[in-house]
């Protein structure tokens, strides 16, 4: 709800109000009496009839003008007009007011501006009404920041009543389950979301369990994957020590355990983690951990993923300079520095890696799952250097330069009819057919057991949704985190920046429209795109007012919505670089989407099953990058600017901030 405006922002829209307020019988006649004038006046020969007819004729024409003028411009006294009637009418007269042509605009009274001052003064008084529009805008924004809070902690008082130490909820079914090794990836997830909103019973809650409850897990439990345990719990618990004021030695937040708490946590935890790098006979770790023996071990299939062996970096690295201890940034930055060397196309790399060969396996290139994230760390690795990043680590902003090339050049295409810019995929290589593909990315558990029972690397369809993230890495690239107007006026942006840039925006309302195509809103795990090469009749979103509904084509396999926060993250760097109100109002959007559909009453949010139906029916599952990462960027996009901002703290890619070295 907009605070109620001062008397000057009211006067402006006071015009706009006595429309609304005019009776519509008053509206009408005037609009009779006038027609009949107007058209009588603007007939060829209207002026030479006046100049001869009586005096007589000629006061009695004055008079019906004089009515005329009197019922347009008068006021009828106030009374109920609900806003639906308003706009009714509102609608109508603005089709008289169409049909009825220059006349009548001619002798309407004219809308009551602010007072006019000489030009010498005017600057000042211009700047009040935008003043205080801009106040009131911050409040609308505030309080939408304040919706997203809400959710969060719904998301977690479900959690915590029905899954408290569980990796993730079932809201449906109320019950746990441990998707992720069982390590309460939900409680670490959620608690630097929960530092950065102040939801302090949440910080509570949280912390108390991680202090009570997580070494012990640590030391008891099974397999582990060694990237979805470094992003979400080693980096949670990270980003926790140092928000909660680790680096100054005190506990900033007033609650929960000492920092050190989730130091010493994360230590044992990366401790065990290591031996993924230190048991491989290369610089590319397995893929598994067990942590209670603890030993690493490969895939069933013997291969990595690029992307989980090359999204680890930005962790090990913090963890090294709060700890003292190098050992876990030298085992991690191996991996980037052997990866160098490699062939490339173009910059761009197969999805898998094998740690025993060193070599990428197959030719399967995309941005979506498996590939992502080796693109977003090669700048933000980068960019964590701070100022250091310019002498021994500039071979990742190189790489990750000649990476987007790459992508402008082989993957970048428009749909047909209406020009939607996307990224695909060559499934077989350079050599073999673009497959115009996007999808917000599937890692983890799930997309295991589909390779398991594929041939690996011969899939063209595998679930990818991920490419949504490309978004906010090439506008984070193009300005290295700073405003788009500051990198301008500082002459810090190339040409090149500038096409990023502008990709960047272009795929962020591609990823936008994935969810206005739908008659949810909700975006579906993975789109295709109509293209000269590729058409299915019959496969739209649902939502037949969406301009896009013949551009994008969503198979029935993949209609799913996981509650993924890829698109979100982008509209938030994107907006945080160029300033522009429109990501927020997509964001807007969106988060009123899952609000109406996700949201579970008893505690929770769940994933769908299918985002082109109405209602849609539900999964049964809260994945913790719901709280860890989507609600944390809704939050951020709404809020002020300079909470966590993008030149001081780099988010690593499960939405936890680390702070840029030196900042
Ligand atoms: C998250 O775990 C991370 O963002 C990861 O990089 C990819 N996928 C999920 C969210 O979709």
């Amino acid at each position: 709800m907009s605070k109620s405006l001062p008397y000057s922002m009211k006067d402006v829209h006071y015009d706009n109000a006595k429309f609304r307020q005019r009776s519509f019988v008053k509206v009408n006649v005037s609009y009779l009496i006038l027609r009949v004038i107007t058209q009588s006046l603007l007939t060829s020969n209207t002026k030479h009839d006046c100049i001869s007819c009586s005096t007589g004729k000629f006061l009695a024409l004055l008079m019906i003008f004089g009515m005329a003028y009197l019922m347009f411009t008068h006021k009828s006294a106030p009374h109920s007009v609900t806003q639906g009637q308003a706009e009714g009418i509102n609608k109508e007269v603005k089709g008289i007011s169409d049909s009825s042509g220059r006349f009548e605009r001619f002798w309407r009274k004219p809308p009551r501006l602010p007072p006019q001052l000489p030009p010498d003064e005017k600057g000042s008084i211009d700047n009040i009404p935008h003043e205080l529009q801009k106040l009131n805008t911050g409040s609308k924004w505030l309080d939408r920041q304040q919706r997203v809070k809400k959710a969060f902690i719904h998301a977690w008082s479900g959690y915590k009543m029905y899954a408290m130490g569980y990796d993730e909820l079932m809201p449906l079914s109320q019950r746990g389950v441990d998707g992720l090794g069982g390590l309460g990836a939900t409680v670490v997830d959620a608690l630097d979301t929960a530092l950065i909103m102040g939801a302090e019973e949440v910080v509570s809650e949280a912390g108390l369990w991680i202090e009570t409850q997580l070494s012990d897990r640590i030391s008891k439990k099974g397999q582990v994957n060694l990237f979805e345990t470094t992003i979400r719990v080693l980096g949670g618990l990270l980003s926790a020590y140092h928000l909660s004021g680790g680096e100054q030695g005190t506990n900033l937040t007033h609650k929960g355990p000492k920092p050190t708490v989730y130091l010493d946590t994360a230590r044992d935890l990366a401790d065990r983690l290591l031996l993924a790098f230190t048991s491989s006979p290369t610089s590319i770790p397995f893929s598994d951990v067990v942590l209670h023996d603890p030993s690493a071990h490969r895939a069933p299939d013997g291969l990595s993923s690029t992307a989980e062996v090359s999204t680890v970096q930005l962790e090990f690295n913090y963890l090294s300079s709060i700890s003292g201890d190098p050992r876990y940034s030298i085992e991690a930055m191996k991996v980037l520095e052997h990866i160098k060397d490699l062939p490339k196309v173009e910059g761009l790399v197969p999805i898998y890696i094998s740690p025993d060969s060193g070599e990428f396996s197959g030719e399967n290139i995309r941005l979506g799952s498996r590939g992502d994230s080796y693109y977003e760390y090669l700048v933000k690795v980068w960019l964590q250097q701070g100022r250091n990043r310019d002498g021994n680590f500039t071979y990742l902003y190189d790489m990750y330069e000649e990476a987007m090339r790459g992508v402008r050049h082989l993957l970048v295409q428009k749909s047909i009819p209406n020009g939607l810019v996307f990224v695909g995929e060559l499934p077989y290589g350079p050599k073999g057919s673009f497959s115009p593909k996007m999808d917000h990315l599937v890692h983890g558990a799930f997309s295991r057991l589909v390779r398991k029972s594929c041939v690996v690397n011969a899939r063209p369809d595998a679930p990818i949704i991920l490419v949504c993230f490309l978004p906010g890495t090439l506008a984070l690239g193009a300005t290295k985190g700073l405003t788009k107007e500051k990198a301008m006026k500082k002459n810090l942006l190339k040409f090149e920046d500038l096409e990023n840039l502008k990709l960047a925006e272009d795929l962020a309302k591609t990823c936008f429209e994935m969810y206005s195509v739908t008659s949810t809103g909700l975006a579906p795990e993975i789109a295709y795109f109509h293209t000269k090469e590729y058409s299915e009749q019959g496969l739209d979103g649902g939502n037949k007012n969406s301009k896009f509904v013949n551009d994008i084509i969503i198979k029935h396999a993949d209609r799913h919505n996981l509650l993924r926060p890829e698109t979100v993250e982008s509209l938030f760097v994107l907006y945080r670089i160029t300033e522009d109100p429109k990501y927020q109002e997509w964001g807007w959007q969106i988060f009123e989407a899952f609000e109406k559909y996700t949201k579970v009453d008893s505690g929770g949010y769940s994933s769908l099953d299918d985002v082109t139906v109405v209602p849609p029916h539900r999964r049964d599952k809260m994945e913790t990058f719901f709280l860890g990462e989507t609600l944390k960027y809704f939050y951020l996009l709404f809020g002020d600017r300079s909470i966590i901002p993008l030149d001081k703290y780099v988010f690593n890619t499960e939405a936890h901030p680390l702070p840029i070295q030196g900042s």
